[in-house]
């Protein structure tokens, strides 16, 4: 019989992109796929597939006869939920922070580790942050054939990473700031955006129009934020490299979707360009936007709403060995989220 799939979370930003996912995939290998939410979005009607389909309120009997359950939700209700998917039979492939860490937890890209789905003891799978993600099919790659050692990581997030909050204000800031001199005197945007009355609290710690802000997520120790821990432990547990050296330095930048990061890695083997540029075109799930003499390179503007990752600017370093430096952008709703969540679901219809 084919597969249920639950989606948890189906009315949020990061459900409603799932669920384009699977209106536009070609062929999908479930029977029933049932949208769970919270109490108030119960019984709204959405289309999947062609066909109108109720939301039905979270509850523990809204996992009953489902094979697969997403959660796409915040951490707290994925650490209540995701237990209680499991207990009724389900496997739980999950969108937030709550289990990444979880020794008895894998933590999946199917392009580097799609084996690990079976390594599951408490019916739970985790998908990792959309910052890490970003650039994992760049470095499995890589690291299958070179054997990465050291990661130095500086990341250009989009706003809504930030989840709908900071959609909203990306916008109401560029609406304040819109057709005016700023960005000429100190402190002229954060007066602009009081003047047209946007609150001081903002989900960004600074005003993003006209700006970078480096700082995404939240305070650790040591002036480390989570966002920057989170591309260390992650990266280590998704390419099975304890020890691997990683540096990160998150930066959250005035574009509505799509992350970037520009990489600069360091390998067992000597790299070369030409080497990286094969595994780049040979990984279906990467499109290489590297044409140095013709100015080809990505830019979030141009990957948005896509699948793949792409990858430019490749360099080989000058003055490291077995280093190479690139530029990725990915679609931080879709690879970095809902995405790569759905493809786990499929590697494990398989
Ligand atoms: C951001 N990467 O851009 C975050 C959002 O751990 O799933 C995702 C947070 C997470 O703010």
């Amino acid at each position: 019989m084919a597969p249920t799939l639950a989606i948890v979370g189906a009315t949020g930003a990061v459900g409603t992109v799932m669920i384009d996912i699977i209106n536009n995939r070609d062929s999908v290998p479930w029977g029933e796929i049932r949208l769970i939410a919270s109490q108030r979005s119960a019984g709204k009607k959405i289309t999947v597939r062609g066909e109108d389909n109720t939301v039905v309120a979270l509850a523990p009997e809204a996992f009953d006869g489902v094979d697969i359950a997403l959660f796409d939700v915040p951490d707290e209700i994925s650490a209540e939920w995701a237990p209680v998917a499991a207990s009724r039979g389900a496997v739980a492939v999950d969108n937030s922070g709550a289990f990444r860490m979880d020794p008895e937890v894998p933590l999946v890209v199917p392009e580097v580790n799609a084996e690990k789905v079976h390594e599951r003891p408490k019916g739970i799978i985790a998908n990792p942050n959309c910052t890490t993600l970003s650039m994992m099919a760049a470095l499995g790659a890589l690291h299958r054939e070179f054997g990465l050692r050291e990661l130095v990581v500086s990341s250009y997030q989009a706003a809504s990473g930030a989840g709908q909050d900071g959609i909203d204000r990306l916008y109401a800031e560029l609406e304040a700031v819109a057709g005016k001199q700023l960005g000429v005197r100190a402190g002229d945007v954060a007066e602009a955006l009081a003047e047209a009355g946007l609150s001081a609290e903002t989900p960004f710690k600074a005003p993003l129009a006209l700006n970078v802000v480096p700082w995404a997520g939240s305070r650790k120790d040591d002036g480390w934020t989570s966002e920057e821990l989170k591309v260390r432990n992650e990266s280590r547990k998704i390419l099975g490299i304890p020890e691997l050296k990683v540096s990160a330095t998150c930066v959250r930048v005035p574009v509505l979707t799509t992350h970037s990061l520009a990489v600069h890695a360091t390998f067992e083997r000597e790299v070369s360009l030409e080497q990286a540029h094969k595994l780049f075109s040979e990984q279906p799930t990467i499109v290489l936007d590297d044409d140095h003499d013709n100015g080809v390179f990505p830019t979030p503007a141009a990957v948005v709403g896509g699948d793949p990752t792409h990858v430019g600017r490749v360099r080989q370093a000058l003055d490291f060995p077995n280093t190479l430096d690139f530029f990725v952008c990915g679609d931080n709703l879709r690879k970095g989220a809902a995405l790569n969540t759905y493809e786990i679901a499929e590697t494990l219809a398989k």
